[in-house]
């Protein structure tokens, strides 16, 4: 099949979801294009059956804000076109699913018929979608879609919630990871590189948002080391970076601390790590976690969202009431108190992590693009 795939191109989880679907995608001789305003991160993979396609936005002191949302549809007209596709997958509803409705409707005005699926992915329906100035084109695009994916059960109800006059199907296809990628053999990380005097190192990966309460990951961090040795990593970067260092002087745990910024492929990292910490308000997935718990590395997370849909409390890491720095603490140095409880618990979440395995949810995401194309040729 020729499928072209939209997606924000960033570090988000919803990027990586889109990109790594690609791959594999492309790995079964299916023919991948990637249509975003730069090459996706993760695109770190040569394939004959990859092709990346750039929107690129024309600068006019007219626009204040350059209209993105119509090149985008007027690109994918052109790459639905030119590379007759088959279908289009876009990831993340703003702006991408009203973009994709455009293309459609420009296109079967010119004979081309060409459906589209859209995955929801989180924020587009918990935080942003919720801005009740994108209601209607949400609902509408959403309705519009050929078909709707949400990654999680707390997903699909969020977005019933959110938006009442959503009345499409909502089929759930989980996230993923690529255990082949977790196998360790090409690690370039040692552990003494950031524990010198074997401390227990914990970890957080997140794009830094207000949502993610990184806040709560020092808090529950300053508890830990007053127990023992510990040192804690933060990957990523985002608009709250600087309260968080401001917070690391307040509680003086920075010599405790190593920020490393974004890393495109964290699972050197997290091949080191003995506890990953992911204490947001909400969060429709959590794909960082499962990249923990793919990399033997147990997780203390909150409750909300669809986090209780990956983390398995008491067995491949423990989950708390979004805030609950006490109790996430007192369940941090459970997990790492001993070195045999430790290595259970890491070989639970390892085993919680091949549920989500590649293997099992791309054939998922194949039989819908086949139901999709079939309806759509039978109109
Ligand atoms: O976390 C973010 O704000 C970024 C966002 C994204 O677009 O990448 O993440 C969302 O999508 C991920 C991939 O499906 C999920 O794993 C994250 O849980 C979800 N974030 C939230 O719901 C806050």
């Amino acid at each position: 099949m020729k499928i072209g795939i939209v997606c924000y191109p960033t570090y988000g989880g919803s990027g990586v979801v889109a990109t790594e679907l690609g791959k594999a995608l492309a790995e079964k001789e299916h023919q991948v294009h990637f249509i975003t305003y730069s090459p996706p991160v993760r695109l770190d993979f040569l394939s004959k059956n990859l092709f990346y396609h750039e929107v690129s936005v024309s600068d006019y002191p007219l626009f204040e804000y350059p209209p993105y949302e119509l090149v985008l549809s007027s690109k994918l007209v052109d790459v639905v076109k030119y590379e007759k596709l088959d279908l289009l997958h876009v990831h993340y509803a703003i702006p991408h699913a009203s973009a994709a409705y455009m293309a459609k409707q420009i296109l079967a005005s010119q004979g081309i018929h060409i459906p589209f699926i859209t995955t929801l992915h989180g924020t587009d329906i918990t935080l942003v979608g919720k801005d009740p100035s994108f209601e209607p084109v949400i609902t509408f695009a959403i309705n519009q879609s050929d078909a709707v994916t949400s990654v999680s059960e707390s997903l699909k109800e969020d977005t019933y919630t959110n938006f009442p006059k959503v009345d499409k199907q909502i089929k759930v296809i989980p996230n993923f990871i690529c255990l082949n990628d977790y196998s360790f053999e090409n690690v370039k990380c040692e552990k003494k590189m950031y524990a010198p005097n074997g401390e227990r190192l914990l970890i957080h990966i997140s794009n830094f948002r207000k949502v993610k309460r990184v806040e709560d990951v020092l808090r529950v961090f300053d508890k830990v080391r007053k127990t023992m040795p510990a040192k804690l990593i933060l990957v990523g970067d985002g608009p709250e970076k600087g309260n968080i260092e401001k917070l690391c002087r307040q509680l003086d745990t920075c010599g405790d601390i190593r920020s490393l910024g974004n890393i495109v492929n964290p699972e050197h990292i997290l091949s080191i790590a003995d506890l990953f910490l992911l204490t947001s308000e909400t969060e429709s997935f959590g794909l960082a976690a499962l990249e923990a718990m793919a990399s033997k590395v147990p997780v203390i997370s909150t409750n909300s969202g669809g986090l209780p849909e990956i983390n398995v409390n008491k067995f491949s890491g423990f989950m708390s009431a979004v805030g609950d720095v006490e109790e996430m603490a007192k369940n941090a140095i459970h997990i790492l108190k001993d070195d045999s409880t430790l290595n259970t618990f890491k070989s639970n979440a390892y085993e919680q992590a091949k549920k989500f395995d590649i293997d099992k949810i791309l054939p998922m995401y194949e039989e819908l693009y086949r139901e999709v194309r079939s309806k759509s040729k039978a109109l």
